[in-house]
């Protein structure tokens, strides 16, 4: 039997998927699911239930849940596995993934005009503002935009969607490299090795030495564990709604990615490993957990935040910082930067409960992942959010391609004025 492409396997599942949407709002579409209290319009919309994502759903207590199956126990997988899993909510056969790794390369040819962009920012530029330029730069690539010009049925959106996710997804590991090369190593770029996995080609276009397989092992479990985290975070959110306007993916994932380069959200990587290195750097090495105690609280008692700790829904270690230290333990047990990460978990948690402010006192995906870069030889940590952002394009991409598939209205929540908010409590 013929190999099925990704692109067959969801076609195959649409009509099915549509008619369960269809079921779902006919039958049920005037029930309530979610109440909208002053605090949350106030506060970032937390916990309101105000949207659908099927790729992955994140539970306080237990962290990320792919498609039914909890992270820890897809962190071996390939991250060209857990594309497809998010995707069509099964995983691929070993033949799925080597016919889906094939049409990835054949999407993989980044333009000339991206490279003259890139090489033409300035020297200061962060390469996040670098990255999400040049996927911007490829919009000219999108089949989407022709398509629609065109004109195309509404149902077909979802098809040069997938189009453009393959390009962006076959391309943004080189765009990366590339501005890692640009940035760092006055612009001698990498050439990727056909017979290499997404993940292991990143690491060797980055040129990071290879450590008998170590390095590719370690990139392929950060590209995997960083993948989704549901609908409702900044990156998703936003590309969500930009591509809610038929705004094509190079659009929308250009704009998810500019909030994952907030400090909040995905720039903490970096903010976190700059705070183990101050503190082992006021400490002369490693610090003890009295020293990392003295150094919290400085930095809570100035008014910053511990990076890499608190979270919007989870409430419990997320399970992904869990996977890191696991790695980090058979990885880099001796080296300090890695002592420290483990003596910080020791340490914060106790610190931001006796704060009393943090509604989780537990670390987040970010508190890890710098020291295990660090350890190897990815040390210039302005670049971190750039691999979150490798990752986190399948999120992204897989979401949007659903949102296509299913014909998603266009996002528009009602804002209210204060004035409303203040007349509205008053009445109640
Ligand atoms: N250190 C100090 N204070 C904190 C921390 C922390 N790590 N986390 C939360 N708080 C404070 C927060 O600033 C807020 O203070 P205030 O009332 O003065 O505004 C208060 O605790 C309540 O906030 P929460 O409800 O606990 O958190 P929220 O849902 O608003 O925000 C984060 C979640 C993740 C933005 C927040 O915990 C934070 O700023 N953490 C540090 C940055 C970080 O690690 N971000 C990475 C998130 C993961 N990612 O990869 O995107
Ligand atoms: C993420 O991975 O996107 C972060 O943990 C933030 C979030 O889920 O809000």
């Amino acid at each position: 039997m013929a190999v099925k492409t990704l692109k067959e396997t969801l076609a195959a599942q649409i009509p099915r998927l549509r008619k369960e949407r269809t079921k779902l709002l006919k039958e049920h579409g005037k029930k309530v699911i979610s109440e909208v209290a002053v605090a949350q319009a106030f506060g970032g919309m937390r916990g309101v239930k105000g949207m659908v994502c099927d790729t992955s759903v994140v539970e306080p207590d237990k962290g990320l849940i792919i498609r039914g199956k909890p992270i820890l126990k897809l962190k071996d997988k390939l991250p060209e596995e857990i594309f497809w899993l998010l995707v069509t909510g099964k995983l691929p056969t070993k033949n799925e993934v080597a016919l889906f790794q094939k049409e990835l390369r054949a999407h993989g040819k980044v333009p000339d005009y991206v490279w003259k962009v890139l090489k033409a920012m300035p020297k200061s530029s962060h390469p996040m503002a670098m990255l999400d330029t040049a996927i911007l730069a490829m919009e000219n690539e999108s089949a989407f935009r022709k398509r629609y010009a065109e004109g195309m049925a509404k149902t077909d959106y979802w098809e040069p969607t997938l189009e453009d996710a393959m390009r962006v997804m076959g391309t943004i590991h080189t765009i990366a490299a590339g501005v890692y090369r640009i940035k760092y190593h006055r612009a001698r770029l990498i050439k990727p090795s056909p017979k290499l996995d997404w993940a292991a080609n990143y690491a060797k276009m980055l040129g990071l030495p290879p450590r008998a397989g170590a390095t590719a092992k370690m990139m392929r479990l950060y590209l995997t564990l960083h993948s989704d985290h549901e609908g409702g975070n900044v990156s998703a959110n936003t590309c969500h709604t930009v591509g809610s306007a038929l705004s094509d993916a190079f659009y929308a994932v250009s704009a998810g990615l500019n909030g994952l380069a907030g400090p909040l959200h995905g720039l903490a990587n970096q903010e976190c490993l700059k705070w183990v290195l101050e503190t082992m750097d006021k400490f002369g090495g490693a610090p003890s957990k009295a020293q990392i105690r003295d150094y919290a609280w400085e930095t809570l008692n100035s008014g910053k935040v511990i990076p890499g700790y608190g979270h919007a829904v989870l409430r419990v270690t997320d399970p992904r910082f869990t996977a890191f230290l696991g790695f980090g333990k058979k990885y880099l047990a001796k080296e300090p930067v890695y002592q420290t990460v483990a003596r910080v978990y020791d340490v914060v948690p106790g610190v931001l409960k006796e704060h009393g402010k943090a509604a989780n006192p537990w670390p987040n995906v970010d508190a890890g992942s710098g020291c295990i870069l660090y350890n190897f030889g990815l040390q210039e940590f302005e670049y971190y959010t750039v691999l979150f952002s490798v990752s986190r394009s399948m999120g992204m991409l897989s979401q949007l391609v659903l949102n296509r598939a299913m014909g998603t209205a266009i996002t528009r929540p009602k804002s209210v004025s204060t004035a409303w908010m203040k007349k509205a409590v008053k009445a109640k």
